[in-house]
């Protein structure tokens, strides 16, 4: 089994309900177990600042799935909760974006799946539910509480629980 972190992010619609319904088919195409669930944070956009806020979290998974086969079942769980890549312009606005952030210590540089994710270090919407769900997981030799010290978080705010 390995342990794949992913995290999760979306600027339209109900993205909390999104998140909720999308973890557990996540887990379950994937036949993976969940290990932990991040808080939601409320995220400015970051990239193209001409949308709404998003919403983030992260979430462990242990999956016996090859990093390709997990990949393409995270990019059939955004299609099914209404992602259509067609219309979409870089970096903007999305129902769900499932991105592979990290498995086990695998580095694959391809452009279909690079990993660890290339632009986790540079995005605090990833570094601050990834540092609430694993502070001392070291990725890229770069422990996550650390990376996280060197990026500012302004305007990210923790959601209450859902439902509260
Ligand atoms: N790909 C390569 N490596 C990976 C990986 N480790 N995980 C390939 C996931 N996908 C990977 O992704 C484009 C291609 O990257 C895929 O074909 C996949 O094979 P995509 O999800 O289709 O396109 P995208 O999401 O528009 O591109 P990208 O670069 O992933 O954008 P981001 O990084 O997801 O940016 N602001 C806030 N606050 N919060 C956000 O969540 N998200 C974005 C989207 C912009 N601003 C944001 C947020
Ligand atoms: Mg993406």
């Amino acid at each position: 089994m390995a342990s794949a972190l992913i995290a999760l992010g979306g600027n339209l619609g109900d993205v909390r309900a999104t998140f909720n319904k999308a973890i557990p088919q996540v887990c379950g195409m994937t036949q993976a177990a969940l290990v932990a669930r991040s808080a939601d944070y409320a995220t400015p956009p970051w990239g193209d600042e001409q949308q709404p806020g998003f919403v983030n979290a992260c979430i462990e998974i242990e999956t016996s799935l090859d990093p390709h086969a997990l990949l393409f079942c995270l990019q059939k769980v955004e299609t099914k909760f209404g992602r259509d890549r067609s219309p979409e312009r870089r970096f903007g606005p999305r129902t769900l974006d499932l991105d592979l952030i990290a498995y086990d210590d695998v580095r694959i540089d391809r452009p279909e799946l690079t990993l660890p994710h290339p632009r986790l270090f540079e995005r605090a919407f990833v570094l601050v539910p990834l540092a609430e769900i694993a502070p001392d997981r070291v990725i890229a030799g770069r422990r996550i509480r650390d990376a996280l010290a060197a990026v500012s978080t302004d305007g990210i705010v923790r959601l209450p629980d859902f439902g509260g």
